[in-house]
């Protein structure tokens, strides 16, 4: 109940608060809207209580810290003094001094870095659970949205529990393919391996064509892909939460999101504490006959995936963002900034 009640004031609340000028939705410098007007907030009396309320009102976790890194905004200063005791649901609701009413300047701007690489997912995002089986999926899963992927357009998608997403059917493989494989689908792998979500975690999935999630998904894209002047329409999360390598008890928490608006497509591949494994592993995308595929680096050894927790191609710790439509190959637009790998088959 009370998780349902937040997530609701999440939603109420989200489009009057913003982090911009950061590295991701997720950071920033705060603005606040008011009578239609986005302002900055003063760090007088600014604490982490008051961050705290603001990472979790944007559905963005804990705070890591609050920073002045992000630049000076302009224009109007809407709060000061602002004192939250730290279980409000949006800074809104904490004391603070009338809206306009302050002492300071713009280089007294706000700006917060929150933790989360995380999609919102789980019970309070209304996710849709996989059973727990061994090598299992979930069902037939059908899109929104169409999906384009490298020119072919797909309607339903399968999450499978072995931690990659398939199109056509469900993968019962527990040991991936290497990558480029020039096998005969598509397949787009968050950390294709052996999992078991019997004996611990959840994987589970939501897609989305409305609300804070598309906010976000446009703002992220437009961050790590710049000039595209981008707008989700839709979002697909597919979550593996603290699930663990079968026979194996340590955990492992990723996620993989599938973005698309007009005729953009791209992937998100969010990655939290990834245990070391024996199992053999693959993270990245495989298209049809490896026309287009990319391998995050080091993601085929078992002892080096704790590294995806801190390794981006676009700047953004634990992070790998990739366009996937059949927009222009340069390096630059297929990824935001990393090392591309990727091969062509005439
Ligand atoms: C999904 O699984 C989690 C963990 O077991 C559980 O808390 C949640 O209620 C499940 N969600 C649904 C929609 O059944
Ligand atoms: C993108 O826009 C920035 C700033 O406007 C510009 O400096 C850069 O050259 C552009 N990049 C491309 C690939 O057009
Ligand atoms: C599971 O691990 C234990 C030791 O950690 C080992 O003895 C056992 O053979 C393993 N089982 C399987 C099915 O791999
Ligand atoms: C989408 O693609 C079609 C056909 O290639 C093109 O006519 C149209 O202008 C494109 N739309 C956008 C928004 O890029
Ligand atoms: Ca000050
Ligand atoms: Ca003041």
């Amino acid at each position: 109940m009370l998780t349902t009640l937040s997530s609701f004031f999440v939603l109420w609340w989200m489009i009057d608060v913003r982090l911009v000028n950061g590295f991701s939705f997720c950071s920033g410098r705060l603005e606040i809207l008011h009578n239609g007007i986005w302002g900055t907030v003063c760090d007088d009396q600014w604490d982490s209580l008051n961050a705290a309320v603001v990472c979790r009102q944007l559905d963005c976790g804990n705070v890591v810290e609050s920073l002045r890194v992000f630049g000076q905004g302009s224009g109007q200063i809407w709060l000061d003094e602002v004192q939250c005791i730290g279980i409000e649901t949006a800074l809104q609701n904490c004391a603070s001094s009338a809206w306009g009413v302050h002492d300071c300047g713009h280089h007294e701007d706000v700006g917060l870095l929150c933790e989360e690489v995380f999609y919102p997912f789980g019970l309070a995002a209304g996710d849709t659970n996989n059973s727990a089986s061994l090598d299992g999926s979930s069902s037939v899963i059908q899109l929104l949205s169409p999906f384009l992927f490298f020119g072919r357009t797909y309607q339903q998608i399968y999450v499978n529990n072995n931690g990659h997403l398939t199109f056509n059917q469900p993968s019962v493989q527990n040991v991936p393919d290497h990558f480029p494989s020039y096998g005969s689908q598509d397949i787009i792998a968050g950390l294709w391996t052996n999992l078991d979500n019997r004996q611990r975690g959840v994987v589970s999935y939501h897609q989305y064509t409305s609300g804070n999630v598309l906010t976000r998904a446009t703002q992220d894209i437009n961050t790590h892909f710049p000039n595209l002047t981008f707008t989700a329409s839709w979002v697909f999360v597919a979550t593996w939460d603290k699930v663990v390598y079968f026979n194996t008890s340590s955990e492992t928490s990723f996620q993989v999101v599938l973005i698309s608006g007009s005729n953009f497509s791209f992937i998100l591949m969010n990655y939290g504490d990834v245990a070391v494994t024996g199992h053999p592993v693959q993270a990245g995308y495989d298209a049809v006959y490896s026309a287009d595929y990319f391998v995050i680096p080091g993601s085929n050894k078992g002892n080096l995936i704790p590294n995806l927790r801190s390794s981006s191609n676009v700047n953004f710790p634990g992070r790998w963002a990739f366009r996937v439509d059949s927009g222009p190959k340069s390096k630059k637009d297929q990824t935001g900034a990393g090392q591309v790998r990727s091969a062509k088959q005439c």
